[in-house]
């Protein structure tokens, strides 16, 4: 699997623009022809577009140079250059694109194919042939191209979902995503199987999307770096609705609650103050009155028994999911 990558910085330069031409006309039988240098061609511009295709920032190089070409130079018989080819860095939806210097957002790119032009090329000079005047007949000099915009800038990604899984470790998070999704998250029968976050995908008859997203276990005390901490939770930020996953064969589950909401609210109180639901994950290692005890633990409307393993309640909880897209369309 990709390494999940949540920041990085590069440089971006785009290109300079092409001089111009000094050239005068010249055919035969033609002693002096006049000045025909053409204009240099503009540099290529540096942009960023957003790709639902990659998930995350890995394929860029830590502070490398991503440029755009120069302009051409100008030619004589007037042919101006040719322009720079642009330089279009791909990224997640999701990614800001952060001056380097000033820590200023300069664009938040967040629906999928969209493109921001983040240093623009420098326009070609003037040839020759533009400076001839009616006093001045044979200019022998042209203009030099603009530089390029040259910068750095740091991208950092957020990744969007609707959803967000938010569990202690071993819950079952990601073996909910890889069954309700087309993720094929690493699942293991230990803690922090799950290091970076993983995105999947509902496809809808109607063309709609759902995007779940998985991230590492917290455990008490992560707000204090504790397990892998909470920066993870900037990944689920922006969702719609959050999942709280709880291993119905915990000891207190009314407790598991409490602390993954703490937790959550130490970090972003908007993150406990959005729609949820909680749902009691293995059922199908509990009998029915075990199952209905450990249910009788929470004390909340908005639970639901399932097992990912065997996919019992599951078509339940697509319904929840759907209603979470309702209600946010229609507030
Ligand atoms: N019996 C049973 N086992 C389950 C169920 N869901 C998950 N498991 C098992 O629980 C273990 C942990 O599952 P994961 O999906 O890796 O858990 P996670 O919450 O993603 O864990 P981290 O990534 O470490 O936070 C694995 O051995 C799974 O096979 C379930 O509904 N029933
Ligand atoms: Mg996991």
């Amino acid at each position: 699997m990709a390494r999940f990558t949540d920041t990085i910085s590069i440089r971006i330069k785009a290109g300079n623009g092409g001089k111009g031409a000094v050239s005068f006309h010249r055919e035969k039988f033609i002693a002096r022809g006049g000045p025909d240098g053409g204009d240099g061609g503009k540099g290529g511009d540096v942009y960023f577009r957003s790709d639902i295709m990659i998930h995350n920032l890995s394929h860029l190089f830590k502070d490398r140079l991503y440029g755009a070409e120069n302009g051409h130079q100008g030619m004589g018989n007037n042919r101006h250059g040719k322009d720079g080819t642009d330089m279009t860095v791909r990224v997640p939806a999701g990614t800001q694109v952060i001056d380097g210097e000033t820590g200023e957002v300069l664009a938040d790119l967040i629906e999928d194919g969209t493109r921001f032009m983040a240093a623009s090329g420098g326009i070609g000079g003037k040839g020759n042939a533009f400076f001839k005047t009616a006093t001045h007949q044979t200019p022998r000099f042209s203009q030099p191209g603009m530089p390029g915009e040259e910068k750095r800038v740091t991208l950092n990604l957020k990744l969007i979902a609707d959803i967000g899984l938010v569990g202690l470790p071993n819950a079952g998070k990601s073996t909910l995503l890889g069954r309700i999704t087309n993720a094929k998250p690493k699942i293991a029968d230990y803690p922090f199987t799950t290091l970076t976050p993983n995105l999947g995908v509902i496809q809808k008859e109607d063309g709609s999307t759902l995007k779940i997203a998985d991230i590492p276990g917290i455990i008490e005390g992560a707000h204090k770096g504790h397990g892998l901490g909470l920066s993870f939770l900037q990944h689920i930020e922006r969702v719609r609705a959050v999942l709280y996953i709880i291993d119905i064969t915990g000891d207190d589950l009314s407790y598991t609650l409490h602390l993954l909401r703490s937790e959550l609210e130490t970090y972003n109180v908007e993150l406990t103050s959005k729609p949820y639901y909680i749902l009691l994950n293995k059922i199908d290692l509990v009998d029915d009155a075990e199952a209905v005890e450990k249910r009788n633990q929470i004390n909340d409307k908005n639970v639901l028994s399932i097992s990912s393993s065997t996919g019992e309640n599951i078509p339940a909880l697509l319904e929840i999911l759907d209603g979470f897209m309702e209600y946010h369309h229609a507030s």
